[in-house]
């Protein structure tokens, strides 16, 4: 199924290169659009988006998205919802605690995440469809899921498979899919599952061409906080690895990523930037935010 059916018609092809015309050359524009046109939908991108984006910047994630649709692109859209989390659970009297990075999660909380992961689903996808983009709420169904360790973690999921039934579904009908990361083991009990693990689940299984994640801070940032353009691993790796101004969290971001990129095709690429330079990062060489390539 090829998903960029309005990409190969002249003249949304023209409209599409005059409204990037700002972020790079016509030649390239067209050269990137003709390679995502002839992929298949499922393998275009998936697009991991944080719940702090939800929150601080909603609406560049909608007309990014949006802008994508327009040019017959559909991504696969999977949340996050961290920070609201925080919050509810705080509000609920809950307090937070965290193992390795992952919440701790008593059958009190998980029902607080089950409403708190809906709610942040709806709306998004209502604001997509509010600029009239197609969007699917997919809150269940996709991650099955098992206990990763219920003595230490309580109802926190692993995912064990991944079904793309519902997200099928969705693509075939032109609509952008918009997944929680919300698990469910045989059995029937919903659990909570990292976002980002969860998308790195998708990503191994649909072995897209683009994975994206979206953050406020715009991409990897180096020892004076400025974005690094564009990391190889094959011949970056062990170098950076080795600097001293890589903290912790950026560390394991960069194992996650090297992880991840291990098991895809050496054409797939990672990219890590904000909602609004989406299309420049998709569309043009300079890109945005930071790619990371193997
Ligand atoms: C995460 C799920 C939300 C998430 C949590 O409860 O915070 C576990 O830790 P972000 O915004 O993408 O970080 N789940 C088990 O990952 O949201």
């Amino acid at each position: 199924m090829l998903n960029a059916h309005a990409v190969h018609d002249p003249q949304t092809r023209q409209t599409i290169v005059r409204l990037l015309s700002s972020m790079g050359s016509a030649k390239e524009i067209n050269q990137y659009l003709k390679r995502f046109s002839q992929l298949d939908a499922a393998r275009f991108a998936i697009v991991k988006v944080g719940g702090a984006v939800l929150r601080d910047d909603l609406d560049a994630l909608v007309s990014s998205l949006a802008f994508l649709q327009d040019v017959g692109l559909t991504p696969i859209v999977i949340h996050g919802a961290g920070p609201q989390l925080d919050a509810e659970l705080s509000a609920a009297g809950i307090a937070k605690q965290t193992i390795d990075g992952l919440r701790v999660t008593s059958p009190e909380a998980l029902a607080i995440v089950r409403r708190v992961f809906h709610a942040q689903n709806l709306k998004l996808v209502e604001a997509l469809q509010a600029s009239d983009a197609r969007a699917t709420s997919i809150v269940s169904g996709v991650f099955e899921a098992d206990y990763l360790d219920r003595e230490r973690f309580g109802l926190v999921g692993e995912v064990k498979r991944v079904d793309l039934a519902p997200i099928q579904a969705s693509l075939q009908a032109g609509s952008i899919p918009v997944i929680a990361s919300l698990g469910e083991t045989i059995g029937g009990q919903i659990l909570n599952v990292n976002a980002d693990f969860a998308a790195n689940e998708l990503v191994q299984v649909l072995q897209p061409y683009k994975i994206v994640f979206l953050t406020g801070t715009g991409g990897l940032l180096d020892a004076e906080g400025k974005v690094i353009d564009s990391i190889n691993l094959s011949t970056e790796y062990e170098h950076l690895m080795q600097q001293s101004w890589i903290e912790g969290g950026m560390r394991v971001k960069i194992e996650q990523i090297k992880d991840l990129l291990d098991g895809l095709p050496l054409a797939s690429s990672v990219s890590i930037t904000r909602p609004a330079e989406l299309a420049k990062e998709l569309f043009t060489h300079k890109g945005s935010g930071t790619l990371v390539r193997r």
